[in-house]
């Protein structure tokens, strides 16, 4: 049985950069699977029952959505090269880098380059969050948002002021991966993006020495050899009830599971295991056949199914 790992990207995606520093600090070898940048993504969501978000983790017939599951999942596979802060603080910031950064982030960058976003990529968008992807209006916040990104980027200017090499010091980890993909996206995304890092001397020296991690070793894989492999493998997925769980949630119940932020299509199927970090549901697909999906329980609901 397979135990490949293969990760559904795309290149300009901030979340897989995340996860590709994190391959390249555990020196994981991977296949990138090109998904769309928007709808539909029918050889994506066949595997994960309706998530469409990027980016999402493969290791045969287990489907790991959402990069907090899939560093948690990368922590416990792949013991002899652990983050220094893979499951505590790390994940913690992340909810500061993925949602308060990040929201200032993308509102810099397409309100710099809205005029220049296909209508698709902006309907797909307003479809995805539920709010207009109205360019004026993101143009006229810019301002707003430049003084929030300086001052979340000026909190990692002082972190590193003491000359260490990474924000927790001599090695690199999750917080490292998640403040740099902000930093690499926002000048992917708009490389006439300006002065905002000029200032911050200690961040550029410190998002040089994280570039230079690299990715692991990467190969490339199709969407139909992706899909046959989850044909072809059995989840090693167990069924495991947590006695903490806070609302009576058992395996064998019908559950379904959303993302609390955007994108939240509701993913239906039947409850494997639980725990205050993770939840995994079992669910088939005449493509795919069974496979167990599996989610970080911090920002996603689980609701009867
Ligand atoms: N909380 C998710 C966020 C993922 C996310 O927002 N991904 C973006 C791309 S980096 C996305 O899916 N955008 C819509 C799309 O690609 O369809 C994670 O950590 O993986």
């Amino acid at each position: 049985m397979s135990d490949k790992i293969i990760f559904h990207q795309y290149e300009i995606s901030p979340f897989s950069e995340k996860v590709r520093i994190i391959f390249g600090i555990k020196g994981i070898e991977w296949h990138a699977v090109d998904q769309p940048v928007i709808m539909p993504k029918p050889d994506l969501v066949c595997l994960t029952g309706g998530y469409r978000k990027i980016p999402v983790m493969q290791i045969g017939a287990d489907i790991y959505c959402d990069s907090q599951i899939i560093v948690r999942e990368l922590e416990r596979r792949f013991p002899t090269t652990a983050l220094p802060d893979g499951n505590g603080l790390g994940a913690a910031l992340g909810f500061w880098t993925d949602r308060e950064v990040f929201q200032a982030n993308v509102a810099i960058t397409f309100g710099s380059i809205g005029e220049h976003v296909d209508e698709s990529f902006k309907k797909d968008r307003e479809a995805l969050s539920g709010r207009s992807f109205n360019t004026d209006e993101m143009k006229q916040a810019v301002p707003i948002m430049l003084e929030q990104m300086r001052a979340h980027l000026a909190m990692l200017e002082s972190q590193l002021a003491d000359g260490r090499k990474f924000l927790l010091g001599d090695k690199p980890g999750l917080t490292d991966a998640s403040a740099y993909y902000n930093i690499w996206f926002a000048r992917a995304a708009n490389p006439d993006g300006g002065d905002l890092f000029d200032s911050f001397k200690a961040v550029q020296a410190w998002e040089l020495r994280v570039r230079n991690i690299g990715h692991g070793t990467r190969h490339e894989m199709s969407t139909e050899d992706a899909i046959a492999i989850a044909k072809d493998a059995t989840s090693t997925a167990y069924e495991q009830e947590d006695p903490h769980e806070p609302n009576g949630l058992k395996p064998g119940m019908a559950v379904q599971v959303m993302a609390d932020d955007y994108g939240r299509d509701p993913i239906a199927g039947t409850l494997v295991s639980s725990s205050a970090s993770q939840i995994a549901i079992r669910r088939s697909d005449d493509r795919v056949g069974e496979v167990v999906v599996h989610f970080p329980r911090a920002g996603f609901w689980v609701l009867p199914g």
